[in-house]
């Protein structure tokens, strides 16, 4: 047979266009594209379907040591899993290097947590939180050359955060080597005033999670940031993006000719610091940093979206289980909002809500969807043409979206680790029905049609950005 499987009829969009045709897959990567192909046993039929890119979720916690006590709700088995269900043919975690640790053995734990287990691609992102001479110096440029092209800094977290004069040398070793830092950016001495603050006035409900961590200190952060990499002269990424002034900074910062990349997710568009302010345990759910803000910060991000602000949609899954002593309401946690662990799910419904939110509601069209889920984080990630497009010798990754399909979600379809969803209840019109991984139909009308093992670990060249190659 001339290919192993064609999807016909369907309407296949990519960052650029929109057309009728037949999709042929052989060998795992699409071979044709054309009318009324024939030459295989294995017909899917797409009509009335719209088949994309499968999404790349290039922000996503998995199994990520967290604090004492404290368990992550998904490991790689099931975390893939979800991100299948909702859509996705690939996402990148973070790999987090616990002080003293080279990253080389921060590596091999992922690894050895990830190989084998996986639904669908994955990749790493280091985070760097401690940037010893030998890390920067000798580690970073042999990853590198190895394929982890990218990692994060975090300037909050006390145990995480790096000083202005490490991440000046963090970002000065990314240059030398050609990687690319993504940055949170929220200012942490802000952040510890605010909580003594609240404490000193016996506030310790979820809420004030968000009342200690204002837009002043994520703006204030993100200025910063933006600073030392032009200091620097080198590109970042400034991740998860949650209002309107530190989208000013990042318009500004490109105005003066820095490369930067912005980044927002599902829950600023969706959620609001009043979420956090419900029953004092229910609002555990929706603790997150940045924290959502209120509905002019949303609409702020719907328009960065829009204008190209931002150029990545991701979820920045980071699965705490609500009710559970390990999660959300761990001892300390349902005392103070400070021990209440930072993170929500969000991998599975990520899609479905920039879909039905924002192509269903003509704030963005297909194309605009697929670039903002897909092919913009393989090209700043270093995973194009190989994924995020569909193109003859691209890599068979496809999401076949029902526009129609009304879906209400509960965490149950979500087949996630997590014990809940911030978005349980929302109703959203247009859903993935049919997830395939190198040709391989993964997930099909939310059912797991594969298996752990399906997905593989995928090694990435530099980032487009910085290298400058066109596209
Ligand atoms: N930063 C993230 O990127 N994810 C979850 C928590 C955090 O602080
Ligand atoms: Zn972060
Ligand atoms: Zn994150």
């Amino acid at each position: 047979m001339q290919f192993d499987r064609i999807i016909k009829n369907g309407t296949i969009v990519t960052a650029s266009d929109t057309y009728i045709a037949d999709l042929g897959i052989k060998d795992g990567k699409i071979a044709a594209i054309a009318d009324a192909l024939t030459g295989a046993d294995d017909i899917v039929d797409a009509t009335g379907l719209y088949v994309m890119p499968g999404g790349i979720d290039s922000h996503v916690h998995i199994d990520q040591p967290s604090g004492d006590g404290i368990v992550m709700a998904d490991d790689f088995e099931s975390g893939t899993r979800s991100a299948a269900i909702g859509g996705n043919t690939s996402i990148l975690a973070f790999c987090m290097q616990e002080k003293g640790d080279s990253l080389r053995h921060s590596l091999d734990v992922y690894h050895a947590k990830a190989d084998g287990n996986c639904h669908i691609d994955v990749a790493f992102h280091l985070i760097v939180t401690d940037p010893t001479p030998s890390v920067l110096g000798q580690e970073l440029p042999a990853l590198v050359e190895d394929g982890y092209t990218s990692f994060k800094v975090f300037m909050t977290y006390e145990n995480l955060r790096l000083r202005d004069d490490e991440i000046l040398d963090t970002l000065d070793a990314a240059r030398n080597t050609g990687a690319l830092v993504l940055v949170h950016c929220e200012n942490e001495d802000a952040i510890r005033f605010l909580i003594g603050q609240h404490e000193a006035a016996g506030e310790f409900s979820a809420k004030s999670h968000a009342t200690t961590r204002p837009i002043a200190a994520e703006r204030e952060a993100t200025h910063r940031a933006l600073s030392l990499a032009e200091i620097v002269d080198t590109p970042i990424v400034i991740v998860h993006v949650s209002n309107q002034q530190a989208m000013e900074e990042i318009e500004r910062a490109r105005v003066r000719g820095s490369k930067v990349v912005g980044e927002t997710c599902p829950q600023y568009l969706m959620l609001t610091a009043d979420d956090l302010d419900q029953d004092e345990l229910e609002g555990a759910k929706f603790v997150c940093s940045p924290p959502p803000r209120d509905k002019e910060s949303q609409d702020a991000c719907w328009d960065g979206l829009e204008r190209g602000v931002f150029d990545l949609f991701s979820s920045d899954h980071c699965p705490f289980r609500f009710n559970d002593p390990e999660g959300k309401l761990n001892e300390k946690g349902k005392k103070s909002f400070r021990w209440i662990p930072n993170g929500i799910p969000g991998v599975a419904t990520r899609l479905p809500i920039l879909f039905s939110e924002g192509v269903q509601k003509g704030r963005i069209d297909l194309n605009r969807f697929v670039a903002l889920t897909a092919t913009n984080h393989a090209k700043l990630y270093g995973m194009y043409p190989q994924k995020g497009t569909i193109a003859i010798g691209s890599d068979a990754d496809l999401a076949l979206w029902d526009p129609n399909k009304n879906v209400t979600i509960t965490n149950d379809i979500l087949q996630q680790g997590c014990d809940y969803s911030p978005y349980e209840g929302l109703e959203v019109k247009g859903w993935p029905v049919h997830t395939i991984v190198r040709g391989k139909t993964v997930v099909k009308d939310g059912k797991v049609t594969g298996q752990k093992g399906d997905g593989k670990y995928l090694p990435r060249q530099k980032s487009n950005l910085v290298t400058s190659k066109p596209v």
